[in-house]
């Protein structure tokens, strides 16, 4: 893939770089995405299943989903475009990945700087206090108890209606409002407060690069549309940037 000089001249110079992920990074590695072609919501409905109320009407129903997802999950790897954002974040001085994916991918391939907006599905959280659970799941003994309090085990991602982690939102748009190069990749751009950070990057002179097979709300609005996948892209963008340095 050919990419603009703009852009390689901009990231041969760049002190700080921000990735934002979502769920196109991880279709490489056979984790459905949630609204795509055999997306996860697809086959289930969202208010059935990634809400609080739905855990408290029906916590068994949700408890199964997240149990199907965790073992898919678990089998699943890395794909290329997990390791190149492992390159990618040696090459700046100030590298932030925020990502809304809660399959452990990103820390799996051996980035360090990450950013979970959305929780991560492998660990586990009492739904009443808080308190984190590290014990076992096995749902045929019934769904365990917080030892503190007795409530109702969960899993630790956030639901729609659910506030996001206040640190890592914070964190998430104070790097966002202070890069120089912002990518949006493998995400619809429909999830709030995530959708937000590559305008807010844009509105403080950042220089917004999507990825993605498809076109989303952002695609107007941002500097460049990488059109393709994100395990072929970003693979490329590392090889023309180390090309491109060594011709400065
Ligand atoms: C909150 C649970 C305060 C974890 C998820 C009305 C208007 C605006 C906002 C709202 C509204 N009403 C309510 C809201 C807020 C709501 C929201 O944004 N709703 C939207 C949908 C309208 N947000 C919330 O509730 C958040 N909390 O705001 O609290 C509040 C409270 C109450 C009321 C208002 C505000 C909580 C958000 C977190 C929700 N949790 N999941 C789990 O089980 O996983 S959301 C779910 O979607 C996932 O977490 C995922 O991270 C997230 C985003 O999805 P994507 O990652 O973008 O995946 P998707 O499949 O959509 O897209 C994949 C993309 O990849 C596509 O573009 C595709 O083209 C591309 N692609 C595919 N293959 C590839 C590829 N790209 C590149 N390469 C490929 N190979
Ligand atoms: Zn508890």
């Amino acid at each position: 893939m050919e990419f603009s000089n703009r852009l390689l001249k901009r990231l041969s110079v760049a002190y700080n770089v921000v990735v934002l992920t979502g769920a196109g990074v991880s279709a490489a590695s056979g984790v459905p995405t949630f609204r795509g072609e055999g997306g996860l919501w697809k086959k289930f409905r969202p208010q059935e299943l990634a809400n609080f109320e739905a855990f408290s009407r029906n916590p068994e129903l949700v408890w199964e989903w997240y149990d199907w997802r965790r073992k898919l999950i678990k089998n699943v790897r890395p794909n290329l475009a997990h390791y190149a954002l492992v390159d990618l974040e040696k090459r700046f001085h100030d590298f932030f990945l925020i990502t809304q994916n809660v399959d452990n991918l990103h820390q799996k391939a051996g980035s360090q700087k990450v950013i979970e907006l959305h929780g991560n599905i492998m660990r586990n959280k009492c739904a009443n206090c808080g308190e984190p659970y590290t014990g076992e799941i096995s749902l045929k003994g019934g769904i365990p108890s917080c030892k503190k309090c007795n409530g109702l085990i969960r899993p630790d991602v956030v639901w729609f209606g659910e506030m996001l982690p206040k640190h890592e939102i914070l964190k998430a748009q104070e790097v966002s409002m202070g890069c120089e190069v912002f990518f949006s990749i493998g995400t619809s751009s429909l999830v709030e407060p995530a959708a937000s950070l590559p305008f807010m990057a844009k509105g403080n002179g950042a220089y917004v690069v999507e990825i993605n097979t498809d076109t989303t709300p952002l695609t107007d609005a941002a500097d460049e549309l990488l059109a393709g996948p994100a395990d072929k892209i970003l693979p490329d963008l590392i090889i023309s940037l180390e090309k491109y340095s060594q011709n400065l």
